[in-house]
């Protein structure tokens, strides 16, 4: 699993926005976005710099990514 730190997401408008984003970069699977948390999760390989343009591509900004595999 991977997990992204976001940051700028204030409502489920955005944590749906970045949750298609992440999903439109392919090869991702189970997607979820959590809101207080400010992060992401998945399962799945992206480079760090695909998941970067992704989110700030869509005016947010990653703070952290974590991988644990
Ligand atoms: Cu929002």
């Amino acid at each position: 699993m991977t997990k992204v730190f976001i940051n700028g997401m204030s409502c489920e408008h955005c944590v749906n926005r970045v949750k298609q984003a992440l999903e439109a970069i392919g090869g991702l699977s189970a997607v979820r976005v959590d809101l207080n948390g400010r992060c992401a999760t998945f399962e799945g390989k992206a480079s760090n710099a695909a998941l970067i343009s992704a989110i700030e591509e869509i005016g947010f900004e990653v703070s952290k990514i974590e991988d644990d595999e």
